[in-house]
């Protein structure tokens, strides 16, 4: 076999001996430590695959050679990422002695190496190029369109099994990678098509007139088509706001919205203000999520805050004020979405999607600053809904504060200050111990006796706890469940002026569980609970405290045989295995139809329990959502539960 250099000359590609060992050792260390380079080898790592890939698609189209990029779920689980792009080099690399197409996907972060002049600024959160997703899959073919001809070559677990082929004639360019992820390495190779639909999205609504596709070829609908999603956003983060603040009421009749560069920065953002109390900031850099915020947030807020309150100030709004206004109450009501792209990002933070550049800072505080005056200035009625509303948030801030300081005080002077419906546990390792939220006093009392009361503490929660998504911050701190959850949790939030920041080191229990009845009002208790987390607790969700508990839905019973079963299809094969003649199955509809020791036994005990961990996968779908649930806006809340309803059939 031979192939083309960059000066025509023919080459051959035969041998993968000396030089390709260096190569092999890099990648071996991608399939030893798979975690340390994708994040995990469960469902996000999985997922992260084909991230990497497509982020190599969308760095194409910023250089601005590609404009559409495909995505198909293969009947196999295999996954296929095409693009428009120039196609990846497949010229006769020097230094590494083997064609650029090769040291691609083989040379681990050479993704961008050959193009310095380019601006690369995707690249992942982890970033590890498409060589990592080579070496974590049992066979990966690269087919690129380039110079007139079709390339090809296969490879398996990183491996070449084939070297670069000339197999076609070629009138297009572009890349097209199909994987199949090793299932030796991940825990489960089933892609969902959500999960990628959704990230496209993302990315569509991130990177405007840049086409995104995704077709799922194993589902097919009632006339034969594939499940098939198509994205495209020509307003970028302007629409993207539209879309997030789709169920909430607009206080401004269009948001705010600039696209521009700052000290070679590009900065993009969008702001509309609504007329519920929630703050919805969300930032991206390099279209990576930063949940963790850092210093373009930083300039966000500076900038927000500063031109606002000169405004207000000028406009003589704030004469009648007694108290002074903090930076959350300019962000009351916000929806706002900011993305910037660093060449460089300085990742920090606990989940490494903090952005530490402090050139940043400024750059968006520039930007944001210039673009928020103008706006102020040519929509003055605009511009005075919003500094009411500021004037409003502070005022009910005010009340909020004098009920929270109330309720925290009070804490602290009435003793241990725990609440008496909590049955605490007896260690104070909090890398051992955990809390369930039980809905209702009776399972609550069940719980209470099948625990383990060493390091499992039970707390009851009596009916449906308040609706924070629509409540005033001040009613919040007057409902007794949710006074009840900050002191059996142990944590408070400042008072200061400036900071509503959770304590969260002094955080009671390593665990958090929310453990509810398996029907439609437990999984609506469920959901404001997560909501009061998700909105007032935000920290215990992004540090992973928060999980769900998982009681079974059958009991199934033959003699002494006794099992249960957490879905349909488990009960349908544990009957087909067993049989269903002289065999029981109780469904359980309630927590309070197990007793204690089945409870402990399904539910409760970290040996044989299924417990699902809270995460924000991303913060500003997790908000739309919430908002859509927890809102007033009826026919997509009830489009989204029939979506998405487990528990239809129980209830039926
Ligand atoms: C290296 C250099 C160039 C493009 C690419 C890689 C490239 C990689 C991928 C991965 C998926 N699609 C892609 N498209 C392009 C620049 C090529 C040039 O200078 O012509």
């Amino acid at each position: 076999m031979s192939t083309e250099n960059e000066q025509g000359k023919q080459i051959e590609t035969e041998e993968y001996s000396a030089s390709s060992i260096q190569v092999l050792e890099g990648l071996e260390a991608v399939r030893k430590r798979p975690a340390m380079y994708i994040g995990d080898i469960g469902e996000k790592g999985l997922h992260h695959l084909v991230y990497e890939v497509v982020d190599n698609s969308i760095d194409e189209a910023l250089a601005g050679y590609c404009s559409n990029i495909e995505v198909y779920i293969n009947e196999d689980n295999s996954i296929t990422v095409e693009d428009n792009g120039r196609g990846i080099p497949t010229g006769w690399h020097e230094k590494e002695q083997k064609s650029a197409l090769e040291v691609v996907l083989t040379v681990l972060h050479a993704g961008g190496k050959f193009n310095k002049d380019t601006y690369k600024v995707s690249g992942g959160l982890h970033g590890v190029g498409v060589s990592c997703v080579n070496a974590l899959s049992d066979l990966l073919v690269a087919e690129v369109h380039r110079d007139g001809k079709i390339f090809k070559q296969k490879y398996s677990k990183g491996t070449p099994l084939t070297s670069v082929e000339v197999v076609g004639d070629a009138t297009d360019t572009g890349t097209t990678i199909t994987f199949h992820p090793d299932a030796t390495i991940f825990t489960s190779i089933e892609y969902k098509f959500e999960i990628l639909s959704a990230r496209l999205r993302e990315l569509a609504y991130l990177n405007k007139g840049v086409r995104l596709n995704i077709t799922d070829r194993r589902v097919k609908d009632e006339n034969g088509n594939y499940l098939r999603a198509e994205y495209y956003s020509e307003e970028g983060l302007k629409e993207f706001i539209r879309f997030l603040d789709a169920t909430r009421e607009p206080l401004i009749e269009e948001s705010i919205y600039l696209d521009t560069e700052k000290d070679g920065i590009p900065v993009e953002a969008a702001l509309q203000y609504n007329t519920s109390y929630t703050e919805n900031v969300h930032s991206y850099v390099n279209n990576i999520n930063t949940i963790e915020g850092g210093t373009h947030l930083t300039g966000f807020r500076r900038a927000l805050t500063r031109t606002l309150k000169k405004y207000a100030e000028d406009s003589g709004m704030l004469s009648k004020v007694k108290f002074e206004i903090s930076g959350d109450d300019f962000r009351e009501g916000l929806t706002a979405i900011i993305s910037v792209k660093v060449a460089e990002p300085q990742f920090e933070g606990q989940t490494k999607t903090k952005l530490g550049n402090s050139e940043v800072a400024g750059a968006v505080d520039q930007a944001i600053a210039q673009a928020l005056t103008n706006y102020l200035e040519e929509h003055p009625k605009d511009a005075r809904a919003i500094v009411d509303k500021v004037i409003l948030a502070a005022t009910a801030r005010h009340a909020a504060r004098k009920a929270r300081e109330m309720v925290q005080r009070k804490t602290v002077l009435s003793g241990s200050g725990l609440p008496g419906k909590l049955a605490d546990c007896s260690s104070r390792d909090r890398e051992k111990t955990e809390i369930f939220f039980v809905e209702g006093d009776s399972a609550g009392g069940t719980a209470k006796q099948g625990r383990d009361r060493e390091f499992q503490a039970i707390m009851p929660l009596r009916g449906k706890i308040l609706n924070v998504e629509k409540a005033l911050e001040h009613k919040m701190w007057e409902n007794e469940e949710i006074k009840n959850m900050f002191q059996a949790l142990g944590v408070s939030k400042g008072t200061e002026e400036d900071s509503k920041a959770l304590n969260v080191e002094k955080l009671r229990y390593g665990k958090i569980i929310i453990m509810t009845d398996a029907d439609v009002d437990g999984s609506h208790i469920a959901t404001l609970m997560l909501t009061f987390f998700f909105r007032e607790m935000k920290a215990l969700v992004e540090n992973g405290h928060i999980y769900l508990a998982t009681p079974p839905l059958y009991q199934y019973k033959k003699g002494k045989v006794e099992k249960y079963c957490w879905s349909d299809a488990e009960r349908d094969a544990l009957i087909a295995e067993y049989g269903s003649k002289g065999a029981h199955i109780q469904r359980y509809k309630g927590l309070g139809e197990m007793n204690a020791e089945q409870l402990w036994e399904t539910t409760m005990n970290p040996e044989s329990r299924i417990l699902r961990q809270v995460t924000i996968e991303s913060a500003a779908e997790a908000d739309r959502i919430f908002s859509m649930l927890m809102g007033d806006d009826v026919p997509p809340r009830r489009q989204f539960i029939e979506e998405h309803a487990t528990y239809a059939n129980i209830d039926a």
